[in-house]
């Protein structure tokens, strides 16, 4: 069975454009620690044998925790790692190649660039979509920023059948306008993993985003 992802409210992503080597135990549980419901590995640049490695270090975390855990590109990975799940962008081939690949019982998830991205990913039988970047960001660079005017229609074409998980650009300053416009779900990258008190910083937003 695919893990169910409908409590998820706060998607974290351990990415290593942020994240020093020695630190990504220490990262990983505080993300955890703070109350992230799901966490992704991201670690672009990085060979598949260091991929492999950095998450044979945090993939017990998150079993431990009862976090699914998520590969970004890497379907072998996914699959080496006993990942809860696999995150693909607009680029990395299609749900069947992957699904292929992983197996039936690990979640898929798609980055999508605009609304007709979602509905397409919807169709294709993605479990989860990311939405955005709502704002430009560091994070993700030479994309521009798609608004905040198209998030409550997607949440409500789109998001009423999978979770849709709102990114780019989100941090705890401009949290409450996203969530105002629309937003059930996001992913917080940078916010988080440059914050002095990384715990305390997702606990922070999860307050903001659950209200507890
Ligand atoms: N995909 C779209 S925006 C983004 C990704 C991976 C990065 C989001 O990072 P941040 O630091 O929260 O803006
Ligand atoms: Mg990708």
């Amino acid at each position: 069975m695919v893990p169910d992802l409908s409590g998820a409210r706060l998607y974290a992503i351990l990415d290593l454009g942020y994240v020093p080597e020695p630190k990504i135990e220490e990262v990983t549980r505080a993300l955890l620690e703070g109350g992230a419901d799901v966490l992704q590995l991201r670690a672009k640049g990085h060979s598949e044998e260091r991929i492999l490695e950095f998450g044979k270090r945090t993939r017990p975390i998150c079993r431990d925790a009862g976090v699914p855990f998520i590969v970004n590109d890497h379907p072998s990975l996914a699959v080496e790692l006993d990942a809860d799940g696999l995150h693909l962008g607009q680029d990395d081939g299609s749900l069947e190649e992957a699904r292929k690949r992983i197996g039936p019982d690990r979640l898929l998830g798609r980055s999508t660039h605009s609304p007709t991205q979602a509905k397409q990913a919807l169709e294709d039988g993605f479990d989860y979509i990311g939405f955005g970047p709502l704002f430009p960001t560091p994070t993700k660079k030479g994309r521009p920023g798609i608004g905040l005017e198209n998030v409550e229609g997607v949440e409500q074409s789109v998001g009423m059948k999978i979770p849709v998980f709102c990114i780019g650009g989100i941090k705890r300053a401009n949290l409450e306008d996203v969530i105002s416009a629309g937003a059930r779900r996001v992913v917080i990258v940078s916010d988080l993993l440059t914050a002095s008190d990384v715990s305390s910083a997702v606990r922070q937003a999860r307050l903001q985003i659950t209200g507890s």
